[in-house]
């Protein structure tokens, strides 16, 4: 094999060249011809290299930005480097994990919290993740996520990646909505989907109209606390359309949030006795309802006391909505499906499944059709209903099926085209309309994607400040892209370059991601984030992010039977033994059992694994845990790290022993 460098071997070495520094720095024992060699073998184009150099990330090279992508049906969230889409952790959230001890020991109270009318639900649909904002920019420190299928919102605490808090909604089974945070996240915004009775109780569904019910939960986030509020957060009434996605306001628009729907028509279905389905019921009128609501002015509603208690919770009735002016409707066209608003917060894009459009809306348009009073009527329940064409600023023909809508730096909008199963890049006008060479509101470039995209991400593209760079398709089907692993295909991720004004914006990346199906991500550049990598303090305890006095210190591990007949443990771990080692209880005990990680290095983590009893923690370094069982079964269980935490790592052992009761 040649060792002399060669450059000037065509457009394959000069893209190597730029992207490995300068000729003389290139590894000498192989060359760029060695690369093109390679590449020809493996068939890869130039454009493949060029993807190759633009994603390929050398073991220790950290990721530019990360994705925080719903987990799909695992009701967790995945977080993926960028570029390179290598993925990075699993946050366990709805659903136990064991690697992390989630619900095998830790976080079962968190996941407790999430119990459905008492019964354990214990996975999730989770759909869109938000990270917190300031100023209407991500911030880094918190991310929540909802659950559909129960209409459940988390809280994950970005110090430690680890959820911090499950709420379930008293009002309704079922979200959409959510999660999406106001700039100050003062609000995290869970939009309902699926109209029911309050609290899911039964009324015949031909009672629909009267007994079935739409609302948006605002649930207040205590930053200080790290947690929601309950006591400051409040439901809005609204009607029985089937509230889709929701976006804040920002920027001029600050205060308002904006619901699409679906299923204006109230159709109720029932196919078996010859009524439209569903499918037919909900897409007969043209357009639909974009809810307009002053979130400021509920909040000040709800402030007053003027609500109603419904299932325990503060909820601003439809009457009052209407009276004081919080909530607007205004047509959408066809089936609509995102809303999503533009930096500056003066534009508001929705996307209709079934119409080829972006509709624009202009909020200025808004603020003075409703000061102006120009109504072009009221819905069924009394809604003034905003005039289309009065608030409308453009509509842009971008292909078929158009969902979800993010923003460039520079005046571009993105939009996930469905049926295209494509990306579309369009221009935005009004003050955004200089950024961009192209005419305002103008179709520019479209890249097929494979296939059937939902929602895309650009990195930081929903807030004030997007920054363009990546653009992330997140697709439903793979069809042919990757090995099918049984009927279940893998669905994918691609990374596109979306760098250059008016250029291609190649598809950089294919991730099969062994997930599904997750909807919605977003991604933010990784310096934003600051976690610990040990635990600020030995004893700490995640679930109150503070030291926990009761915590294991070394020293005074003990064993102690209380006049209760309880007993407590109090263990330590450090590579490479748990003290103490022998534990031994009565049958029928209820245990109570604290360990502390003393470990102070990085990554030197401790898993405790208990056979029979179902219990497996993860402690990281610094951290103190405590889980009870009763010891209803008799026998000698060996309990051990599950971690491989050093040479002796199969050492670290110890025994349970229960003696049978006489
Ligand atoms: S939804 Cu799934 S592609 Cu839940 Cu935001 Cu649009
Ligand atoms: Cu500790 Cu293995």
């Amino acid at each position: 094999m040649s060792t002399k460098k060669r450059i000037g071997i065509g457009v394959t070495a000069a893209v190597l060249g730029a992207c490995l520094g300068s000729a003389t720095s290139v590894a000498t024992a192989q060359s760029l011809s060695d690369v093109q060699n390679v590449a020809k073998e493996r068939g890869l184009s130039t454009a493949d290299l060029m993807a190759a150099a633009k994603t390929f990330t050398p073991s220790g090279m950290k990721d530019e930005y990360l994705i925080f992508s719903s987990g799909g049906h695992s009701g967790q969230v995945f977080v993926i480097g960028v570029p390179s889409m290598r993925l990075l952790k699993t946050i366990a959230v709805f659903t136990p994990e064991p690697w992390q001890g989630w619900g095998y020991g830790v976080g079962n109270e968190i996941l407790e919290q999430g119990l459905v009318n008492g019964k354990e639900n214990n996975w999730g649909d989770t759909h869109h993740p938000a990270l917190s904002e300031t100023n209407g920019d991500y911030d880094g420190q918190w991310c929540f996520i909802n659950d559909k299928i129960n209409a459940r919102v988390a809280v994950i605490d970005l110090r430690d990646f680890e959820t911090k808090q499950i709420l379930k909604n008293p009002l309704t089974l079922s979200d959409h909505g959510g999660t999406f945070v106001t700039p100050n996240t003062e609000y995290v915004i869970e939009g309902a989907q699926y109209s029911t009775p309050w609290g899911s109780d039964y009324a015949p569904i031909s009672d629909y109209k009267e007994s079935y019910k739409g609302s948006v939960t605002m649930w207040a986030f205590d930053r200080k606390k790290g947690r929601i509020d309950e006591s400051k957060s409040f439901a809005i009434e609204l009607p029985p359309y089937w509230q889709d996605i929701a976006d804040a306001g920002k920027g001029v628009s600050d205060g308002y949030m904006f619901l699409n729907s679906i299923n204006s028509e109230m159709a109720t279905g029932g196919i078996e006795n010859k009524n439209p389905p569903f499918e037919a019921g909900v897409s007969m009128n043209a357009t639909d309802y974009l809810h307009i609501i002053d979130w400021k002015k509920a909040e000040k509603v709800f402030q007053a006391g003027r609500y109603d208690t419904i299932k325990g919770f503060p909820v601003i009735s439809l009457e009052t909505a209407i009276s004081d002016g919080l909530l607007y409707l205004t047509p959408e066209p066809r089936s609509p499906h995102g809303v999503d608003v533009a930096p500056k917060g003066d534009f508001i894009v929705v996307s209709g499944k079934l119409d080829p459009h972006t509709t624009v809306y202009s909020f200025e348009k808004i603020q003075s059709a409703i000061a102006s009073r120009n109504f072009s009527g009221t819905d069924d329940f009394g809604v003034p209903v905003l005039d289309f064409d009065s608030v409308v600023e453009a509509q842009v023909e971008v292909g078929l099926g158009p969902l979800h809508t993010q923003f460039g730096p520079d005046g571009y909008a993105y939009t996930s085209l469905f049926l295209d199963s494509a990306v579309a890049r369009w221009t935005l006008g009004g003050s955004y309309g200089a950024g961009t060479p192209e005419p305002d509101w103008t179709l520019v470039h479209k890249t097929p994607v494979h296939y059937n995209v939902g929602h895309i991400g650009v990195a930081e593209g929903d807030t004030v400040s997007p920054d363009g760079k990546y653009l992330v398709s997140f697709n439903k089907w793979s069809v042919d892209r990757f090995f099918p692993p049984g009927p279940l295909l893998p669905q994918n991720f691609q990374l596109l370059d979306i760098s250059e004004q008016s250029a291609e914006m190649p598809v950089i990346y294919d991730m099969p991601i062994g997930f599904g199906e997750p909807h919605y991500a977003q991604i933010i550049k990784a310096d934003k984030l600051d976690p610990w990598t040990v635990y600020p303090a030995v004893g700490w305890d995640p679930q109150t992010q503070a030291v926990d006095p009761w915590a294991p210190k070394p020293g005074m591990e003990r064993v102690e039977r209380k006049d209760d007949g309880t007993v407590e443990v109090y263990m330590t771990s450090v590579r490479s033994h748990f003290t103490p080692e022998h534990v031994t209880v009565k049958e029928g005990d209820k245990v109570i059992w604290r360990i502390t990680n003393v470990e102070r290095a990085i990554d030197a983590t401790h898993g405790f694994a208990v056979p029979q009893y179902n219990i497996n923690l993860s402690l990281e370094p610094g951290e103190t845990a405590k889980f009870e069982f009763i010891a209803d079964r008799a026998g000698t269980f060996p309990f051990y790290c599950s971690e491989f935490c050093s040479a002796l790592h199969l050492e670290m052992v110890g025994y349970l022993m229960v003696e049978p009761k006489d």
